[in-house]
């Protein structure tokens, strides 16, 4: 495993390729990875971009690339789709978006899909960034459909989270119920091009002040993703972000906090490995046939189940 990330290191595509897949299957190999890359990243600046879908978070991760490229950073992107655990038609819309990279040795694309392993994306998002991380990747970018907890979850997997929003996507208090103001270091209003772009910088900003005076006010960015137009803006909104983060202490204490969220996700993730496990064999037919029958209720046969494994 330590030699498939020093391949990896080395720019060979195909050995991250295949880390990436242990760590996406979970078990026994992600494991092993996860224990190999531990120690050596912490150096990438890593960035998720999430929002509803269609917001243009594939299209803006793209123009971003581009920039990234242009300031001369290596840049890989992570681009999870939680709602399915099949590669749907949004990640083969993404391989189009992206395409204009594929021949560029500086950008690593990968769509990575939770395929319902236990923990899922909480446990398997941070691992898959720390290995592009460790791979050497200036930058690692990781994309996510918004979808509620999703969105927690994977800005638990970088320092900074920027939440993509559109004209006309609704006001301030929108905002703040989907608790967006809470996860977002930056806003970006994409689609500018449309109406109604002044209005959604406006309400965003009129409801970031009542934040208070925090250290860190989230910029709203206006961006046109398919032009490129703001990118360069963001760019610098994210070096800012990521120079405040190290400059106040910040970037510790976040690192501290999602370390300790990643060992309750990933105990949790191994407790329910091991309830399924109880869920078979001939103690669990035996209480269930109980249970199902009507003659012992199921916190009973729950109790003998626990009962009749051994700790371990
Ligand atoms: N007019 C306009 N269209 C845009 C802009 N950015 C993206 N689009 C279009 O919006 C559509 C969705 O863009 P994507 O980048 O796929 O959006 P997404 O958020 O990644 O979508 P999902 O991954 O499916 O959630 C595409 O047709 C884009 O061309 C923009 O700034 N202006
Ligand atoms: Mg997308």
């Amino acid at each position: 495993m330590a030699d498939l990330l020093d391949l990896a290191v080395d720019g060979d595509r195909p050995a991250l390729a295949r880390l990436l897949t242990m760590v996406e299957r979970g078990g026994d190999d992600a494991r092993t990875v996860s224990s190999v890359v531990h120690p050596r990243c912490g150096a990438a600046t890593t960035v998720g971009i999430t929002g509803a879908p269609g917001a243009g978070k594939s299209t803006l991760t793209s123009a971003l690339c581009r920039a990234v490229r242009g300031a001369g950073d290596d840049v890989a992107v992570l681009a999870v789709d939680p709602s399915s655990p099949f590669t749907g038609g949004a990640i083969l819309g993404d391989r189009i978006r992206m395409g204009e990279h594929v021949l560029d040795d500086g950008v690593f694309i990968r769509s990575m899909a939770t395929r319902g392993h236990l923990g899922g994306l909480a446990v398997a998002a941070p691992d898959a960034t720390r290995v592009l991380d460790a791979a050497g990747y200036g930058w690692v970018v990781v994309e996510t459909v918004g979808v509620g907890q999703v969105e927690v979850d994977v800005a638990s997997a970088t320092d900074t989270t920027v939440v993509v929003v559109n004209p006309g996507w609704g006001d301030a208090v929108q905002a703040a119920k989907a608790g967006l103001v809470e996860i977002a270091d930056v806003f970006v209003v994409n689609k500018a091009d449309r109406a109604g772009a002044a209005d959604a910088v406006r309400d965003l900003t009129a409801v970031l002040s009542l934040r208070g005076s925090a250290a860190w006010v989230p910029p709203v960015v206006e961006t046109v993703a398919t032009t490129g137009q703001g990118v360069d803006r963001l760019l610098e909104v994210l070096h800012r972000h990521r120079t405040h983060l190290a400059d106040t202490g910040e970037l510790g204490r976040r690192r501290a906090r999602r370390a300790e969220e990643e060992l309750r996700a990933v105990v949790a993730a191994r407790l329910a490995e091991r309830a399924a496990d109880m869920c078979r064999g001939p103690e669990w037919e035996s209480q269930r046939a109980q249970v199902a029958a009507g003659d012992l209720d199921p916190w009973t046969a729950a109790d003998a189940i626990l009962g009749s494994v051994r700790p371990d």
